[in-house]
C-alpha cells in the first residue's frame, strides 16, 4: 500500500504548520510513522491521498456516529449553504437545535452554544466560579476537558499521548485553583471535601473517560461525586463533549441516572462541524450574560450551518434511537469479546475496555485499567506496534494507546469480524 502522496503532503505541511498538523493526536507521533492526509471519507471508510481504503474507528474523535457524509446531514448543510453561511444574529435553527437539546438532556433548562469542546467547557468553569463566587476547581488526571489554560494540568487525550508532562506556556498562577485527584477514587474526593469542600467552585468530569483510553466509572462513583458536590454547594459538571448523544440519546448521565448541574457537549452534538455546547439548570445558566455577570461570547457561536448539521444529527438519532443505541451497543460488545479472543489465541496481554461504541485495547498486564496511573502502565511501543499493523490492513484505530476507538451505526458485523481478523494478525506480529 503506497502513502507516498501523504508523505509529500506532510513533507509540505511541516514547513507551514507545527508538526504538519492542526491538532497533535493526529501527529501519529506515538505510534511511529507520518500521518495518512485524507482526502474523502464516505460510510464507515475514509480514503487518504494515495486512494488506499480505511475501516475508520475514529469517526474525527467522536462526531460521526453515523458516519462519513450521512445523506441526510449532507443534504441539510448544502441546503442551508444556498441561505449563506453565517449572520452574526439569532435564527430559528439555533432555537429548534436548543429545543432539541433541552428535550433530549432533561438536565439542561437552557443552553448556549460555542464553536468547540473547549469553548463550551471553559465556559461552563467560568459559570460555576461566577454562580458559587469560588475559584477552585477538580478535575480528575487523565481527563481531557480541551485546552483551555486552566484545564491543561495531569490531561489526557494528546498531553498523555506526547507524554508532555505539563503543558509549557500556562503560568502556574493560572492552575493553581485546579485540584486534581485520580479517577475512580472515592476515597480521595471524601478527603479533599471534608477539607475544603465549600471553597470548591465545581467538579469537572468525563463521566465515562475516552481521553486516557476508554475508562467507565465503577459502581457508584458517579452518585458519589453528585451528593458530595451537593452536600457542599459546589456545581457537578459533565463533560460530556465525547459521551453525549453517544453513550444514549440523553448521553452518560441519562445511562447512569445522574443529573449533573451542568453539562458540556460538542462532536455528535454538531453533526461533524464546528460546535459545542454548555446548560444546565436554568438558575446557573442566566449568570451568563446578557441576562447575568458572567461574560461569554463567539462570533460564529450558534452558526447555521453547524447547528443546521446539529439538527440533522440528532433528528436522525431520535427517530431511529431505538435501534441506533442497542445496535452500537452489540456491536460494540462483539469487538470487544473478539479482540480479547484474539489476544488470548496470540497468547498477549492486553485489556479491552469498551462501554456502548467507545473502546479501547490496552497493550498490559494488569487487570483492570480504572485509572490514570494504571492507563500510563501501558506498553506504549507494543500498541504503536499493533496500531501500525492494523493501519497496513486497512483498519484506521485510533494512533494513540490514550484515546478510544469509535463506532459507527453504518457499520456492519462484517466490518466487526474485519478488525478482529486483523488484530489477531497484528497481536502475531
Ligand atoms: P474540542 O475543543 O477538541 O472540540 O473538544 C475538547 C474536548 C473536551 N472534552 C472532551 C471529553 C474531549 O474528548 C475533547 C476533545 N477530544 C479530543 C480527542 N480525545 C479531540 C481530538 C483532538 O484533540 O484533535
Amino acid at each position: 500500500m503506497s502513502r507516498e502522496h501523504s508523505r509529500e503532503l506532510f513533507e509540505r505541511a511541516c514547513k507551514v504548520i507545527p508538526g504538519g498538523v492542526n491538532s497533535p493526536v493526529r501527529a501519529f507521533r506515538s505510534v511511529g510513522g507520518d500521518p495518512l492526509f485524507i482526502k474523502a471519507g464516505q460510510g464507515a471508510e475514509l480514503i487518504d491521498a494515495d486512494n488506499n481504503h480505511y475501516l475508520d474507528c475514529i469517526g474525527s474523535w467522536g462526531p460521526l456516529i453515523l458516519g462519513h457524509a450521512y445523506p441526510a446531514i449532507i443534504g441539510a448543510i448544502s441546503e442551508q449553504l444556498s441561505s449563506g453561511t453565517t449572520y452574526g444574529a439569532p435564527t430559528e435553527l439555533e432555537v429548534h437545535l436548543a429545543e432539541a437539546i433541552v428535550a433530549a438532556v432533561p438536565s439542561i433548562e437552557k443552553v448556549r452554544m460555542v464553536s468547540s469542546g473547549t469553548e463550551a467547557t471553559m465556559s461552563a468553569i467560568r459559570v460555576a466560579r461566577g454562580f458559587t463566587g469560588r475559584s477552585k476547581i477538580l478535575k480528575f488526571e487523565g481527563c481531557y476537558h480541551g485546552h483551555a489554560d486552566f484545564l491543561l494540568a495531569k490531561a489526557g487525550s494528546g498531553v498523555a499521548t506526547l507524554g508532555l508532562p505539563e503543558c509549557a506556556g500556562v503560568p502556574a498562577s493560572i492552575t493553581a485553583d485546579t485540584i486534581t485527584l485520580p479517577y475512580n477514587d472515592v476515597e480521595a474526593v471524601s478527603e479533599l471535601f471534608a477539607a475544603e469542600g465549600d471553597s470548591i467552585a465545581c467538579i469537572i468530569l468525563e463521566p465515562v473517560v475516552g481521553n486516557m483510553g476508554c475508562v467507565p466509572p465503577l459502581p457508584g462513583y458517579l452518585q458519589v461525586l453528585r451528593d458530595i458536590t451537593a452536600a457542599h454547594g459546589a456545581l457537578l459538571i459533565f463533560d460530556e463533549v465525547m459521551t453525549g448523544f453517544r453513550l444514549a440519546y440523553g448521553g452518560a448521565q441519562e445511562r447512569f441516572g445522574i443529573t449533573p448541574d451542568l453539562t458540556c457537549l460538542g462532536k455528535v452534538v454538531g453533526g461533524g462541524m464546528p460546535l459545542g455546547a454548555y446548560g444546565g439548570r436554568a438558575d446557573i445558566m442566566d449568570a451568563v450574560a446578557p441576562v447575568g455577570p458572567v461574560y461569554q461570547a463567539g462570533t460564529l457561536s450558534g452558526n447555521p450551518v453547524a447547528v443546521t448539521a446539529g439538527i440533522a444529527m440528532l433528528t436522525e438519532l431520535l427517530e431511529r434511537k431505538q435501534e441506533i443505541y442497542p445496535y452500537l451497543e452489540d456491536l460494540g460488545a462483539k469487538l470487544s469479546a473478539g479482540l480479547q479472543a484474539a489476544a488470548k489465541k496470540a497468547g498477549r496481554n492486553v485489556l479491552v475496555n469498551q462501554l456502548g461504541s467507545m473502546i479501547t485495547v490496552f497493550f498490559t498486564d494488569l487487570d483492570t485499567v480504572t485509572n490514570y496511573a494504571d492507563a500510563k502502565a501501558s506498553d506504549t511501543a507494543a500498541f504503536g506496534m499493533w496500531f501500525r499493523k492494523m493501519l497496513d490492513q486497512g483498519i484506521y484505530w485510533p494512533p494513540s494507546q490514550f484515546e478510544a476507538a469509535f463506532l459507527s451505526a453504518v457499520m456492519t458485523e462484517e466490518d466487526i469480524d474485519r478488525i478482529v481478523a486483523a488484530a489477531e494478525v497484528a497481536f502475531n506480529a
